[in-house]
């Protein structure tokens, strides 16, 4: 089944925030924010910008009725900076004009005097001095100190990567709407629209009942409207509540790179240790998460991190160290992966460095180690694996070896362009990894036409979720895809939701749609049963067509339906689901957080030009586990994207602060994203499907994440083809692998 938005989408239909209809007097918002990364503020004067042409109000932090918080996790961080400021970026003052112009001349004109502090922008500086924004957590299976003694080979290293900018299409924003008795109604681009409707709440000191947040569609959000959004939707309702008129804020692009925070960039250490057979005996790692200036989703992103660790193998003895460091940066944030990419990079770069040293193909030894099931996660959770099918599929399918010796061969035979390749299992945990957040509600209603109205608290953002979640409903009463229309998300409609996120919305809103159906169609058979004097198991509805005892009778599906309704029985339904047997215990570190894990294996080959340094991969080859997809293109689209995504993490795309905390690509000028020329030539993806049993919608494993994580593939296959160029090129373990990079580390040091 094709996307049902591809048509409104193709035909520029499709309604972004920017595009709902803008009613008579509406007011647009601008922030004035901060110029400097830590500071006092001394003075903030704001008269000559009020008085501006078309300037209605300039809000601050005094205006505020309710607590001036935003914080989600721990309550650290301020809507409107009070006293102080804690990055170059946060919001000190709100302007709301006639005009979206007129906002953002008078920002301008807004003067504030901040005297400044120490900034703080690296994680281990942050560390020393002590700023964490939760206590350390460490995961630990086995006994490292005594396993060293076990291991033939140890290596210890030092391991970086870098930060990425979500560059959703669509920027953040906001509208907000006066409704009766002083309620609001938000649209908001939101991955979560309860947290936007919770936080408007406190801010305001209103009850929840009186926020509407409705969240049609975004133009993109890969974690970074999962928390982030929220701001901008309290922004317009701080000024609605006070103006009672309707306020529109829609980012600049240079405005939302400044202010939203991005993918954490990790520094790390650690230590690995082999044995003769080259099994990984003993890991372990230190992780400095560049928390930013306040937690945002930052612990539990942290909690990630220790969770995919391991990636897909099985270490018999590991101890992971994880500390949230608070630096003078904007907020980092969930962004696809979570964490995750930047825990698996490490044990990566350790088996690379061990390979290296041991004159071999890392691939040997992370073949060696793959999980099996029933192996143990350093978390306690016992694995049900697909990675050696995945890892043998790929080998099988793709003719590993045949590729290894063209590449030898071209490697030959070519001094100016090198090839490298690179060998990537990946294992990713799918639930929210709060257990409590693992709950999702739809509600169905069969009107009497025989139509269908679905609300969930999905958020579609692109990924094609509201496609699944019509042919959950379609499926289950078996009728015509033009019969059933899923509707915006709504916190009226569906309370309590959690966001958009952890690749779990498709399962957890699929599975209560199911639900809420399923008990729709129970009513409908017992009319049916009554009717055709038989039992409810002996009715069944198949292509709007109600069945008796296996024969077609007379009523249709509109039929069915109108005689439930004659009968006074209800046809709406609102379903609840929540995953069984998932369970954490903080204190031990041990449980079983995910409902289960997607596995796959990826071959990615490139080419270097060894005179500039520059690239182009030419073929990534997958063997992705998708249990038993119910929607392979979307699915194949969701790997595509993803893998185009951490492709760009790993190799061009380079978030730099000064040291002064001010972005420096701040901009698409200076801030390198994948384009059309820079896609691999080549994506070739097989499906691992596989006939057991897990508790995904349909049986259709999560696709969100888990395809970004192929991308860590390609900075082990430029190393790779820079090896094949200078054997003794000494490359620090740092991504993004930017032909700057590629360039410097082809010449140096270079011995020949
Ligand atoms: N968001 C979240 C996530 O709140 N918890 C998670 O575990 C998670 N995982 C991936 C992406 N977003
Ligand atoms: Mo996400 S990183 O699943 O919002």
């Amino acid at each position: 089944m094709k996307n049902i938005d591809s048509y409104t989408h193709v035909r520029g239909e499709s309604v972004y925030l920017d595009d709902i209809p803008v009613v008579n007097g509406t007011l647009y918002a601008a922030v004035f924010d901060s110029p400097v990364a830590h500071g006092k503020i001394k003075s903030l004067d704001i008269r000559e910008a009020a008085a501006m042409h078309g300037v209605v109000k300039i809000f601050t932090a005094k205006d505020v009725p309710g607590d001036n918080q935003i914080g989600g996790i721990i309550p650290d961080e301020e809507l409107l900076a009070s006293t102080h400021v804690h990055f170059c970026g946060m919001p000190i003052a709100l302007v709301v004009a006639e005009t979206d112009e007129a906002a953002r001349v008078a920002l301008k004109k807004i003067k504030v005097v901040i005297e400044s502090l120490p900034v703080i922008t690296d994680p281990r500086e942050a560390k020393e001095k002590g700023e964490l924004i939760i206590p350390s957590r460490t995961f630990q299976i086995g006994d490292t100190i005594n396993a060293w003694h076990q291991c033939e080979y140890v290596f210890e290293g030092r391991a970086d990567t870098n930060g990425q900018e979500h560059l959703y299409i669509e920027t953040q924003g906001a509208y907000s709407l006066p409704q009766e008795n002083s309620a609001i109604r938000i649209y908001s681009s939101t991955q979560g629209p309860t947290a936007v409707q919770r936080t408007t709440a406190r801010v305001l000191n209103i009850p929840m009942h009186q926020v509407e947040v409705d969240t049609t569609r975004l133009g993109g959000g890969f974690g970074g409207k999962e928390d982030q959004a929220t701001t901008w939707g309290v922004m317009c309702a701080l000024a609605t509540y006070h103006l009672k008129k309707p306020v529109k804020y829609s980012l600049q692009r240079m405005e939302d790179m400044r202010m939203t925070g991005k993918r954490h960039p990790y520094s790390s250490d650690f230590k690995i240790g082999l044995n003769k057979d080259l099994k990984i005996v003993a890991y372990e790692a230190t992780f400095y998460q560049n928390a930013g200036a306040a937690a945002d989703l930052s612990p539990a992103v942290m909690e990630r991190t220790l969770f995919h660790c391991t990636n897909s193998y099985f270490v018999p003895n590991v101890k992971a160290t994880a500390y949230s460091c608070r630096t003078n940066l904007p907020p980092n944030t969930a962004f696809r992966g979570f964490g995750g990419p930047q825990g698996m990079f490490v044990i990566e770069a350790a088996i690379a460095k061990a390979a290296d040293a041991l004159g071999i193909s890392a691939s040997v030894i992370q073949q060696k180690n793959l999980l099996q099931t029933g192996d143990e996660f350093p978390y306690g959770q016992k694995a049900e694996s697909e990675a050696n099918e995945c890892w043998d599929k790929a080998v099988e399918l793709y003719d590993l070896e045949k590729l290894q010796k063209e590449i030898s061969d071209f490697n030959h035979s070519n001094k100016q362009y090198k090839k490298g390749m690179a060998l990537m299992p990946i294992c990713f945990g799918i639930s929210f990894t709060k257990t409590m957040m693992n709950q999702a509600r739809a509600l169905v209603h069969v009107y009497t036409d025989g139509s269908v109205g679905v609300s969930t608290g999905a958020v579609e953002m692109g990924q094609g979720v509201n496609t699944k979640m019509l042919q959950v409903a379609t499926n289950i009463f078996s009728i015509d895809p033009a019969k059933v229309k899923i509707n915006s998300t709504n916190t009226y409609r569906i309370a309590n939701t959690s966001p958009s996120a952890a690749s779990a919305t498709a399962d957890l809103n699929g599975k209560a749609t199911e639900i809420a159906c399923k008990e729709i169609l129970k009513r409908l058979k017992k009319v049916a049963a009554e009717e055709f004097k038989t039992s409810e198991e002996n009715i069944d509805l198949k292509d709007e067509w109600v069945y008796a005892n296996g024969e077609k009778t007379m009523w249709e599906w509109k039929r069915l339906v109108f005689e439930t309704y004659f009968r006074r029985i209800s046809l709406s339904e609102h379903g609840h689901y929540t995953p069984p047997d998932i369970h954490y215990d903080l204190k031990k570190e041990k449980g079983h957080p995910f409902a289960y894990h997607v596995y796959g294996t990826v071959i990615i080959t490139v080419t270097i030009d060894c005179l500039r340094g520059i690239y182009e991969f030419d073929s990534v080859k997958v063997v992705h586990d998708f249990g038993n997809s119910m929607n392979t293109i979307i699915d194949i689209g969701q790997c595509e994207g993803g893998i185009v995504q951490g492709i760009g993490w790993m190799t061009m795309e380079e978030i730099v602060y000064d040291k002064e905390g001010k972005l420096l690509s701040n901009a698409l000028s200076t801030y390198k994203v994948p384009d059309i020329y820079s896609v691999p030539k080549e994506i070739d993806i097989h499906f691992l499907a596989t006939q057991k049993d897990n508790l995904a919608i349909f049986r259709s494993k999560a696709v969100g994440e888990p395809p970004l994580l192929y991308g860590i593939g390609a900075y082990f296959a430029l190393r790779n083809a820079v090896k094949a160029f200078n054997p003794s090129a000494d490359i620090p373990y740092d991504a993004p692998m930017t032909p700057e990079k590629v360039l410097m580390s082809l010449y140096h040091p270079f011995k020949k």
